[in-house]
């Protein structure tokens, strides 16, 4: 397999879970500007979405979306228990809280990063994600370790990446005490550490 990324990007998220399920894998660093890869290939050939993640199966099939394929990493290595098993009410609040932190979440934060929103959408932005994050808030306050509970999941993986982004969009979280204190807990995991030390993101301890 590989995975096709860009630094801090989304893609971290497919990243840290490849990496959580021990699954062997290539990267390969995407420019989303310029549409090219590392290697030089043009990046619309091979993914005409034109964004991260995608990744690349032995098969050859190039496969995009975050909660895609989060919930595929997780059922190849079911033993990693990223995800409960399909069918299962467990699996189906999971996905819930996927699909939540996809919609709800990474697409208010990423829209900040358009240099020609102005002052006015960014604080309706602002605004609608601190209202979404009111959920995650809650959720977090019975003292669980992960957002699911004590298992690490997909989920964490996800939400962990695109509330990363909250420092260089300027978004103050500090009144989400819980949640600022679970992005400390995530962030300390190896295969986080790893992720971001591969991505070039921090240094290797
Ligand atoms: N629907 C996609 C969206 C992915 C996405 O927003 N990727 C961003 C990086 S976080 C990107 O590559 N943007 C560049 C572009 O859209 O051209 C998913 O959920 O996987």
């Amino acid at each position: 397999m590989k995975l096709y990324y860009s630094p801090g990007a989304c893609s971290l998220a497919t990243h840290i879970l490849l990496r959580e399920a021990g699954l062997s894998f290539d990267l390969e660093k995407v420019d989303i500007r310029a549409k090219t890869t590392e290697h030089g290939e043009d990046w619309m050939a091979l993914n005409p979405k034109g964004y991260v993640p995608a990744l690349r199966l032995d098969d050859g099939d190039v496969i995009t979306e975050n909660v895609v394929l989060h919930g595929y990493i997780a059922d190849q290595k079911p033993e990693a228990k990223l995800a409960p098993a399909h069918g299962t009410k467990a699996r189906l609040k999971q996905d819930e809280l996927a699909v939540y932190v996809s919609t709800e979440i990474h697409k208010s934060l990423g829209a900040m990063f358009n240099p020609a929103i102005t002052d006015d959408a960014r604080k309706a932005t602002i605004d609608r994600l601190m209202a979404r994050y009111k959920l995650i808030e809650q959720l977090l306050a019975d003292g669980r370790t992960y957002i699911t509970g004590e298992q690490f999941s997909t989920v964490d993986a996800y939400l962990f990446t695109v509330t990363n982004w909250a420092t260089p969009l300027r978004v103050d979280l500090s009144s989400l005490p819980n949640l600022l204190a679970y992005q400390g807990r995530v962030a300390v995991r190896p295969a986080v550490q790893a992720s971001l030390v591969a991505e070039g993101l921090v240094k290797a301890a």
